[in-house]
């Protein structure tokens, strides 16, 4: 082994030291998918280890260019009842969960509301996360977590104290969630071993070495 390569080995040890092994994150923008309504259990073109639903089993839409949104945004609805979405993984757990909310409307909230981020294992709730709306009907604020391993999640909009708006008031008689570009870790991704790694890059050093002899250039 030549100095040179040496050096490569060195450096690919200490990269894989100073990043332990990371899933790869995947994030749903539905920009490939069609808009309009959508059937509960809908996936993305983009990722099929994940359904959508509605609690009430009825309201989910995908529009486009809406103002509270992101291009192709997952729409709620309605304003007079407490829907909300479900999402469920079927490609097993994922520990890390972010997604972007909008139609914050300051007209159907009140100061203190709240997007509530809940995860599931089976039945069991495992955590749960809020941000409280900026309240500029924009899509502009982010909920997300690094949780323990979940299958499923909930992402609804609430009052200052944690409840979905059930209808009957003035403000606060439901409000529809626009969602886009959830995020969350790919579980089934491979990330090598370091050795693995090692001898990775070693072999193409090798290659590099070969062919640069056959092109007759000195190694320096
Ligand atoms: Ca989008
Ligand atoms: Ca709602
Ligand atoms: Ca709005
Ligand atoms: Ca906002």
């Amino acid at each position: 082994m030549n100095l040179r390569l040496f050096a490569a080995a060195a450096t690919a040890a200490a990269f894989v030291m100073a990043n332990p092994a990371q899933a790869a994150l995947v994030t749903l923008d539905f920009e490939s998918d069609p808009s309009g309504a959508l059937a509960e259990g809908f996936s993305s073109t983009d990722y099929a280890g994940l359904a959508l639903y509605t609690d009430l089993g009825a309201g989910l839409e995908l529009l486009n260019g809406i103002a509270e949104g992101d291009g192709n945004s997952l729409v709620v609805q309605n304003d007079t009842n407490g829907n909300f979405l479900k999402g469920v993984f079927s490609d097993g757990p994922h520990t890390f969960l972010s997604m972007d909310f909008g139609n914050d409307d300051p007209f159907f909230t009140n100061p203190g509301d709240r997007a509530v981020l809940t995860v599931f294992l089976g039945a069991a709730m495992v955590g749960q996360t809020f941000v409280i709306m900026n309240r500029n009907d924009v899509m502009d604020q982010t909920i997300g977590f690094n949780f323990g391993s979940f299958d499923s999640f909930t992402l609804a909009f609430t009052d200052g104290a944690g409840s979905v708006f059930t209808g009957g008031g003035a403000v606060n008689v439901g409000l529809i969630e626009v969602i886009d570009n959830i995020t969350f870790d790919v579980p089934d991704t491979v990330v090598p071993e370091p050795a693995t790694w090692a001898m990775m890059i070693l072999g193409f050093a090798g290659t590099g070495a070969l062919m640069r002899r056959r092109r007759g250039i000195a190694l320096t």
